[in-house]
């Protein structure tokens, strides 16, 4: 562990540990679905090269940029901002006009073939593209030539991914997402509204130390942040199993966690990572953690389409076949809700374990190179 990237890199001298740097690269690969010595890897390659970064802005609300900027508990954002080398960031960087332009020039030049592409906010086609110009220069046109150029793509966020706040009808600008502009180019859409920091970091330490990318689902998102729903390993689901539902915000059941299915929550038809993976590292800072319904704020068609308190048919209604429901109509009797609860959580354990699984068989396909690139 000598020279382990965080001495090359001089985060000791900022304050950070290396005991910081490595769980920050573990949990990393860990979100990827990689083990544990692939994020010894990741740290130990990063402090060797640091992979290059240029990021896009286009339209969006910047808080995919915020969310990775405001995480604590190590002070991740300076981790990330520390392990890659931002090469072109307009929130970032201190230069405008045309210091900025030389730079984003100088990272094209520089790192042609090599340099990993984040994408954050929509693309407007509408009209030719005028609705988003920076540096006079139209967003699509912008990202076309930058990603002839990239090693590899990300779309960050779901306006990135496929619209999102942008495209909300009557979507006047006639905003999209980057799949949806750069067509047959490979994609790494990580959907969110904000996406999960973690997501992104491990999936560029990955490319940066394996060359590859994560397996990806048929919209380009990694299967080992949107393999599952969110109702699948969600801390409330033992309630909803057991019938238990909150009826109104701050009513008994919204006060004791109870579900939030009943006040339109979305989880069941929302595919993300956000139950098991804490935003800035704040455990239980999600939207269902602090007692809001989940509104989909990854699916495209579900949010800023279907009303927040809207419910939708449950596709995966999985957990019961274990044990009996305590519902009267469905003819249990004597079946107390302790034990049904206890049930739930015995059925969430085995969904989570479920998910572990996943991930192993993910990385183990890693390892045999059967990742997308
Ligand atoms: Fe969109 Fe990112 Fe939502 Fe905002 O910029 S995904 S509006 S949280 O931050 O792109
Ligand atoms: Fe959790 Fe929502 Fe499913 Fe209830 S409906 S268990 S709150 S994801
Ligand atoms: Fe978004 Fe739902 Fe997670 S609203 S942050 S996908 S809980």
């Amino acid at each position: 562990m000598n020279n382990m990237g965080s001495e090359v890199i001089g985060l000791e001298t900022k304050g950070v540990s290396r005991r910081d740097f490595i769980k920050v690269c573990t949990t990393a690969a860990a979100a990827v679905g990689l083990p544990a010595w692939a994020g010894e890897k990741m740290a130990e390659n990063v402090g060797k090269k640091k992979p290059s970064v240029i990021w896009l802005h286009f339209q969006e609300c910047t808080g995919c940029t915020e969310s990775l900027l405001r995480t604590s508990h190590p002070d991740v954002g300076s981790l990330i901002l520390d392990l890659i080398s931002v090469d072109y960031h307009e929130t970032l960087f201190a230069a405008a006009g045309n210091q900025i332009e030389a730079a984003m020039e100088k990272a094209l030049e520089e790192n042609a073939g090599k340099f990993v592409l984040v994408v954050e906010g929509a693309i407007p086609e509408k009209d030719g593209g005028i609705y988003c110009q920076v540096g006079g220069k139209r967003a699509i046109d912008t990202l076309k030539k930058v990603a002839d150029k990239a090693g590899a793509i990300i779309a960050i966020g779901s306006c990135a991914s496929w619209g999102g706040v942008p495209s909300a009808a009557p979507n006047p600008t006639g905003a999209t997402g980057a799949p949806q502009i750069l067509k047959g180019k490979t994609i790494v859409t990580l959907p969110g509204c904000p996406a999960n920091p973690y997501n992104l970091l491990g999936t560029v330490l990955q490319y940066a130390t394996f060359g590859t990318l994560p397996a990806l689902d048929e919209l380009g998102r990694p299967k080992f942040a949107y393999g599952r729903v969110i109702h699948e390993d969600c801390p409330r689901r033992p309630h909803f199993d057991a019938g238990r539902f909150a009826q109104a915000y701050g009513d008994e059941g919204h006060r004791n966690g109870w579900c939030l299915y009943k006040l339109g929550c979305k989880g069941p038809q929302t595919h993300a990572n956000c139950s098991l993976l804490s935003f800035c590292e704040v455990p239980g800072a999600w939207p269902i953690g602090i007692g809001h319904p989940c509104i989909g704020c990854t699916e495209k068609g579900v949010v800023f389409e279907i009303p927040i308190n809207k419910n939708l048919p449950i596709d995966k209604p999985t957990a019961p076949m274990a044990y009996p429901g305590i519902q009267p109509e469905h003819g249990v009797v004597g079946s107390s809700s302790v034990a049904v609860g206890v049930g739930g959580a015995v059925i969430g354990a085995l969904a989570a374990a479920g998910y572990v699984g996943t991930k192993k068989i993910t990385a183990d396909a890693e390892k045999k190179g059967e990742g997308k690139e």
